[in-house]
């Protein structure tokens, strides 16, 4: 895990965050996880194109974030999942935080994370908390429901980048915002009158590259590899999202 838990938080956040996700990943210990770690390596065959894209990287772990019914356990469900959704595990802490989990071999790890309603404060925090010790968040907007864009992209911001907006009066060092890494999925692309990136990005624009941000289809397929193919580029060569300068921006359309 890239970020620790910070030492100041309350003792009640440590306990509620290892219920709701379990120990960091680790890479296997015993001598047969790692001949069949190795032997799973060199069959590539019985892996999916999409566990693929994240060859050489892990131990990381990966939060799907955003409003409810925005596609996030579609995503894990279609495409992270190697069975079919036969390998995703619902986790319910006794915080009621509802999670679903798919685990590669690897050590990478994804989990889905509802955001937003009319949560207690005590929700918010750990919310806010998760997004802090993932390795990278991807936020999923639900670009055909235009009535809850302003409340995504607020929850956007109050989740993730809330440390970002400090910055210009504050301290250098909260410049990358709460979360390591960070990609924004605009799902739902194929519905009628949907989102789009230009949207997103203006409603943004003061905290996030273009290119972190991707338009899919989580039903079709569309997008999706060419997204997580990013991320996982991020994450094999270590490179954050907001660091990256050199990357070229991505062009987005003038008119939506
Ligand atoms: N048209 C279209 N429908 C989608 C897409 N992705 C998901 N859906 C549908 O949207 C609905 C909600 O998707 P879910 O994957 O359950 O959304 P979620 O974010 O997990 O929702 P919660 O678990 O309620 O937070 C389902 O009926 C999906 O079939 C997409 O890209 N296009
Ligand atoms: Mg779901």
């Amino acid at each position: 895990m890239s970020t620790s838990v910070s030492s100041n938080r309350e003792h009640w956040l440590d306990f509620a965050l290892h219920s709701a996700l379990g120990p960091a990943p680790t890479p296997s210990k015993t001598w047969l996880s790692s001949v069949l770690n190795t032997l799973k390596r060199s069959m590539p065959l019985g892996r999916t194109p999409f566990e693929r894209l994240f060859d050489g990287v892990s131990n990381k772990r990966i939060i799907i974030a955003g409003l409810d019914a925005g596609g996030k356990s579609t995503l894990l469900r279609n495409h992270i999942s190697v069975d079919k959704g036969k390998d995703v595990e619902t986790r319910i802490p006794y915080v009621g935080l509802a999670l679903e989990n798919v685990c590669y071999p690897s050590g990478v790890t994804f989990h889905t994370l509802d955001v937003g309603g009319c949560s207690p404060q005590s929700y918010l925090k750990l919310e806010e908390t998760v997004c802090e010790v993932a390795d990278a968040v991807v936020w999923v907007i639900d670009a055909g429901d235009r009535d809850r864009a302003v409340e995504a992209v607020y929850e956007l911001r109050r989740c993730v980048y809330s440390k970002l907006e400090k910055w210009d009066h504050d301290d250098a060092k909260t410049l990358r915002g709460r979360a390591a890494l960070v990609m924004i999925l605009i799902n739902k692309s194929d519905a009628k009158h949907s989102l789009t990136m230009r949207h997103i990005y203006d409603s943004l624009a003061n905290v996030c590259d273009t290119k972190i941000i991707f338009e899919t289809d989580a039903i079709s397929g569309k997008g999706v590899n060419e997204a997580f193919s990013w991320l996982a580029g991020q994450l094999r060569h270590g490179v954050t999202a907001q660091s990256d300068k050199k990357e070229k921006e991505k062009s987005i359309p003038e008119k939506y």
